[in-house]
């Protein structure tokens, strides 16, 4: 009774749900584990697992055992929380330099029990510190003058009477810490209660001198500097003194304030997120509006950024290397004169792309340090791995890292303290050839096809997003990935278990999109289905 075209078009919807079928088992079973688990015990010197040692695979490391490992409420050392299992390794200098440690904080995932991490491997994926105590890693940041040392925020949920203090049900210990990586000596910072969870956890500090950072609180909406020996908020901005209430998100996640960094001229950059803002603070005198980068609604200049980091004029800026997270590129942005194209630090001065990366896998990338080595290394958070990019686009390295947030290589700095502008590294290296591009980045082919030239230490012109290996593959995920809704995918992403990534969730959509067709077909073939009914009719 079945026509030889409904027996083709079955077979057809068959195909193709096999297909993606397929492409998403073959995903899960090629998925690559987290560091730790990628690498063995941390005390297994031999590479084998101790069951337990990592933390990351056992299945007591369930989203929220951090609450009663860590039960002191402040001031106190976490090394006394630690269990003998999860004692880390300790970087032994002998064997590693430190600019061979990179360093990561991760968030870990709450669908598959994976733990969070601070983890620090060398280039070829060597774990050589690890710790989990905490239910989500931020920012890390090096500490000047002790090459081995660093610094990290963590945050934790408690509950009940834990958060009598704040007087809420749940909350968040945000905790500032200092770790010896070759001693595994630990010493908290600074510490605070904040109530509410998710939207209580800060996600950057900076330090300023010995006894004072500057806070991104994320809950006040603000930037606040705190004495960190006598606990005080000793000067605070409020991004209500310059957003109106109408932009950015929906009140309890206002302005996700997620990034601060204290500039030499004592400027405040604030990464506004849900603004697609980065704005310069003067204290005393608010927002320099002549320095914002980003417009609102204007997507193309930022969407959700994460991790500015400013380079001054001494290294080829003003500059600002940045995550242009929900675009899913890496971008950089060079201040001009729009009259002669200089570099300007005066007021009239504009902001013009002067960089920029992407590739098929990058999918929310938020971090982005320029290197001593013009390289910029990148934290590529639902792509799962840290990179570092060379200025014409080429991943120089890479590594597997699920669900990182702050990356670091060590000996360079703090974020980007160590790097040139792509300005300056450009006048040092010569264009690749394809002209100079235009200053404003605006009527260049957007993007730059990587090994264009034989000279790779030639940087791509001023504007263009460089993409290596651009084939036809790679265009088509990147063209898939503009026409997806970023938020709807980030958010599916982070809600997911940590193999899947954006090909995976096409595929899912795909399959979905084909059941439903097939589905709607039958019934219109169908004899039951209205519109066969009218055909009987007629
Ligand atoms: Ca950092
Ligand atoms: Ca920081
Ligand atoms: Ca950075
Ligand atoms: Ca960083």
């Amino acid at each position: 009774m079945d026509s030889p075209s409904k027996r083709v078009a079955r077979v057809l919807f068959a195909a193709v749900l096999v297909l993606a079928a397929g492409a998403i088992a073959s995903s899960y079973a090629t998925a690559e584990p987290n560091v730790a688990r990628a690498h063995g015990s941390p005390l297994g010197g031999d590479g084998s697992p101790a069951p337990g040692a990592t933390g990351v695979a056992a299945p007591e490391g369930a989203a929220g055992s951090g609450d009663a490992v860590l039960t002191d409420t402040g001031g106190g050392s976490p090394d006394g929380a630690a269990s003998g299992a999860d004692e880390p390794v300790l970087v032994d200098p002998a064997e590693h330099d430190p600019g061979d440690l990179t360093v990561v904080g991760t968030q870990g995932f709450y669908a598959s029990d994976e733990r969070a991490e601070l983890v620090a491997f060398d280039r070829s994926g060597e774990v050589a510190y690890y710790a989990d105590d905490y239910r989500v890693y931020f920012d890390v940041d090096p500490v000047e003058d002790r090459p081995y040392t660093v610094e990290y925020l963590a945050a934790e949920h408690r509950d009940g009477a834990a958060c009598a203090n704040v007087s809420t049900e749940r909350c968040t210990y945000n905790v500032y810490e200092r770790v010896n990586l070759t001693t595994g000596e630990t010493r908290t910072v600074y510490g605070e209660l904040t109530p509410k969870i998710y939207s209580g956890r800060w996600h950057d500090v900076d330090r300023i001198n010995d006894s004072h950072v500057a806070v991104a609180d994320i809950l006040r909406d603000s930037v606040r500097v705190v004495n960190t020996t006598t606990a005080e908020t000793v000067y605070e901005w409020n991004a209500s003194a310059y957003f109106p209430e109408d932009v950015g998100g929906a009140a309890g996640d206002w302005t996700h304030i997620n990034d601060v960094e204290v500039l030499d001229d004592g400027r405040f950059m604030v990464s506004v997120r849900n603004m697609d803002r980065v704005v310069f603070v003067d204290p005393g005198e608010g927002v320099d509006a002549n320095w914002t980068l980003g417009e609102e609604d204007d997507y193309d200049i930022l969407y959700e950024q994460h991790n500015p980091d400013y380079i001054p004029s001494e290294r080829g800026g003003p500059a600002i290397t940045v995550a242009d997270s929900e675009n899913s590129r890496v971008l950089e942005y060079q201040r001009v004169d729009p009259e002669t194209g200089e570099a300007t630090t005066a007021a009239d001065g504009e902001w013009v792309r002067s960089w920029g990366w992407r590739d098929s896998r990058v999918q929310w990338p938020r971090d982005a340090d320029r290197l001593p080595n013009g390289n910029t290394l990148v934290v590529d958070t639902h792509g799962d791995r840290v990179a570092e990019i060379a200025p014409d686009g080429n991943v120089n390295w890479s590594h597997t890292v699920g669900m990182p947030y702050d990356v670091e290589r060590l000996g360079t700095g703090d974020e980007s303290g160590g790097g040139d502008s792509m300005r300056s590294i450009r006048d040092a290296r010569g264009a690749i050839a394809g002209g100079s591009g235009s200053r404003s980045g605006v009527g260049v082919p957007l993007f730059q096809p990587g090994g264009q030239d034989a000279d790779s230490d030639a940087v791509p012109p001023t504007g263009r997003i460089t993409h290596p290996d651009r084939g036809p593959a790679e265009t088509v995920w990147v063209a898939l990935k503009e026409l997806t809704p970023s938020l709807l995918v980030n958010g599916l992403l982070y809600a997911a278990p940590s193999w899947v990534r954006f090909t995976d969730l096409a595929f899912g959509g795909l399959a979905v999109l084909t059941a439903l067709s097939w589905t709607g077909t039958e019934l219109y073939w169908s004899r039951y289905s209205p519109l066969a009914a009218l055909r009987r009719r007629l």
